[in-house]
């Protein structure tokens, strides 16, 4: 118990019970052993549309829910079943996968976003949110894309973008309205070994190694020269439970960028090349191409740092080596 520094509703210093939505994706696969071992198995109800649990919770089994978030009655359901405290709603359709089915983001990223933030207001045991924002939030005419700020004319340009705005500014909302204690950060793409993305812009980075390290050639969608925010895994669940577990009087905000490092798909080239000189990689941009250039290169996360401490633990070099040392194990 000695970890958990938040509000403590009961005054009984319980651990939160926790919903994590979307818990197959990239960041779910490894946010829900993380924040098992922190508050303990039971404490954290895993769901996602899809069934099949991934050999990465055998150290952590816990609860598991199938749970389309698109079904407010279900989603509903499981609030009041395990009288959640905190719902961490990751469920959503990734950039490229969303322009190409808009009907689906609309769905999944609008409404189920819609329905996580009435089940924080509506359900006293579910007075918090957490969503995660992104790069994506911003577009084209926002800048400086070079550091780009917390707060800035934002006017994104893909049906993913536009959504995570609208979590933002709706969940900002509700914490003024109803008080929901909502608290967001904008994650850049995130590099992790454990689960290759997919539908997503920044998907590209962990590609070049899983690519390179299975010894398939790679024809990436990007160019070679269009920098992004990166961000290595252990710390996006880092930052995770920091937010979460960040005092209430401490956030003068609720939505806060976060940024560690920032790639180009030739940078990662090069780093799987040194150390697998035979690979090849092409580049072969599609419309993501397009989405990667209107996204900002690097944020400016001071207040994110001043607030809550943050700080990221790994540089690009940390991340390259950490990449190659553990998927070797995995992919051998
Ligand atoms: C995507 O590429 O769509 C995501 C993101 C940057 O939010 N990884």
């Amino acid at each position: 118990g000695s970890q958990w520094v938040s509000d403590k509703r009961d005054g009984d210093g319980r651990m939160p019970r926790v919903l994590i939505t979307g818990c197959m994706g990239q960041i779910g696969v490894e946010l829900v052993p993380y924040l098992r071992q922190r508050y303990g198995n039971d404490n954290v109800v895993a769901s996602d549309i899809q069934t099949g649990q991934p050999a990465e919770w055998a150290q952590a089994p816990g609860p598991f829910e199938r749970l389309d978030v698109t079904r407010p009655q279900d989603y509903e359901a499981l609030v009041s079943k395990y009288r959640v405290d905190y719902l961490v709603h990751n469920a959503a359709i990734l950039s490229g996968t969303g322009e190409k089915n808009f009907e689906l983001a609309m769905r999944v990223n609008i409404r189920g976003l819609e329905t996580a933030l009435e089940l924080a207001r509506a359900h006293r045991c579910a007075r918090w949110c957490h969503a995660p924002s992104s790069i994506a939030a911003f577009g084209p005419e926002s800048g400086p894309k070079e550091l780009m700020p917390d707060v800035v004319a934002q006017r994104p340009t893909t049906i993913y973008g536009i959504s995570k705005l609208y979590a933002e500014a709706l969940g900002s909302y509700y914490r003024s309205k109803w008080g929901v204690d909502f608290r967001c950060m904008r994650f850049p793409g995130i590099v992790s070994w454990k689960q290759c993305p997919s539908g997503g812009t920044t998907d590209f980075s962990t590609e070049m190694f899983y690519y390179a390290l299975q010894g398939s050639a790679l024809k990436t969608f990007r160019a070679a020269d269009t920098r992004l925010p990166m961000m290595y895994m252990d710390d996006a669940l880092k930052a995770t439970a920091d937010i979460l577990e960040a005092p209430r009087e401490q956030l003068r905000q609720c939505v806060y960028n976060v940024n560690a490092f920032a790639l180009t798909p030739r940078m990662v080239e090069e780093a799987v090349r040194a150390q697998c000189p035979n690979w090849t990689c092409s580049y072969v941009p599609d419309f993501r191409q397009g989405i990667a250039e209107s996204w900002p290169q690097y944020m400016d996360d001071h207040n994110a740092r001043e607030q809550w401490g943050w700080s990221p633990r790994f540089t690009a070099p940390d991340v390259f080596a950490d990449m190659f040392k553990n998927l070797r194990v995995k992919l051998n």
